[in-house]
């Protein structure tokens, strides 16, 4: 079995310091978070940006000050930039940070409902336009799938050319989908024999997800943007926290844990400095 990629959801874009004090808005609180994840163990950095009071933005600018900033501290992490940003925020705004030509950034292929009237839009030309971008800027896409049929839209175009393979898959579970082993089970058999796979189970299914993920080989994502609880009732007090709750899951089931560029290496991504 490879060993554990686990990536950190440091931040996202709907939770907030109300939810948890501890969730980053600013440059220094987004690598504060970033560094307490790896060093926990984390080797992606899965990353959505604020402006200083909170509001969510997909601002070039500021997805390299935040990147610079993560690098500073986690000089070989992997960041992947989110491609989805908020509910509302038009294509271009959204595609802002592949700009930067991280090494990764999200594919969100499809269309769900994101809770009272709200719609995150992914429509087939959206999803096409990204994953070309994405080709031309030779960033890997974490495809995210919120149900079985976008697994299904991933496989389509791939044959039809906008998605290369070897695919790597983030099974968001518990938004759309519910998160139990049937559905994960089920998610895991539809993808394409030598894809790789995460999930990321929210609120209380974070842990059950991911103790389920290590062992069926698959990889790990937790953070604040899917859950903010350490434990029932006890927030987290950083990232770290959480990553550190995995890592212990993961030694206890004899799974070892990636470091950035062992996680290149599972992935199919050039190692660093090459
Ligand atoms: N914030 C959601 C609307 C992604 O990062 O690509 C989209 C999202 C998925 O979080
Ligand atoms: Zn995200």
């Amino acid at each position: 079995m490879d060993k554990l990629i686990i990536t950190a959801a440091i931040c996202g874009a709907e939770v907030t310091k109300e939810n948890n004090p501890s969730v980053p808005y600013t440059v220094e609180e987004i690598a504060r978070e970033a560094e307490s994840a790896y060093k926990a163990g984390a080797s992606i950095i899965h990353l959505h940006v604020r402006e200083d009071d909170g509001t969510p933005t997909q601002r070039k600018e500021r997805f390299k000050e935040c990147m610079d900033a993560i690098r500073a501290k986690c000089p070989d992490v992997i960041i992947q930039p989110s491609t989805g940003g908020a509910v509302g925020m038009t294509d271009e705004e959204r595609l802002q940070p592949t700009e930067l030509y991280p090494e990764m950034a999200t594919l969100d292929c499809g269309t769900l409902n994101f809770g009272g009237d709200e719609i995150f839009v992914n429509t087939e030309n959206t999803i096409k336009n990204f994953a070309t971008i994405m080709n031309q800027r030779n960033i890997k896409p974490e495809i995210e799938v919120f149900d079985k049929g976008m697994v299904d839209y991933a496989i389509k175009y791939h044959k039809q050319g906008f998605i290369k393979a070897p695919m790597h898959f983030d099974f968001v579970l518990g938004v759309q989908m519910t998160a139990t082993a049937r559905d994960l089970a089920f998610l895991v058999d539809s993808i394409p024999a030598g894809s790789t796979w995460t999930v990321a189970g929210i609120g209380k299914n974070q842990f059950p997800m991911a103790a389920l993920a290590i062992v069926m080989g698959g990889h790990v994502r937790v953070g604040f943007e899917d859950n903010t609880y350490i434990s029932k009732g006890v927030l987290a007090k950083s990232n770290g926290e959480l990553v550190e709750k995995v890592v212990r899951i993961a030694k206890e089931l004899g799974r070892e844990i990636a470091t950035p560029n062992e996680a290149r290496e599972i992935l199919g991504l050039k190692p660093l400095n090459a």
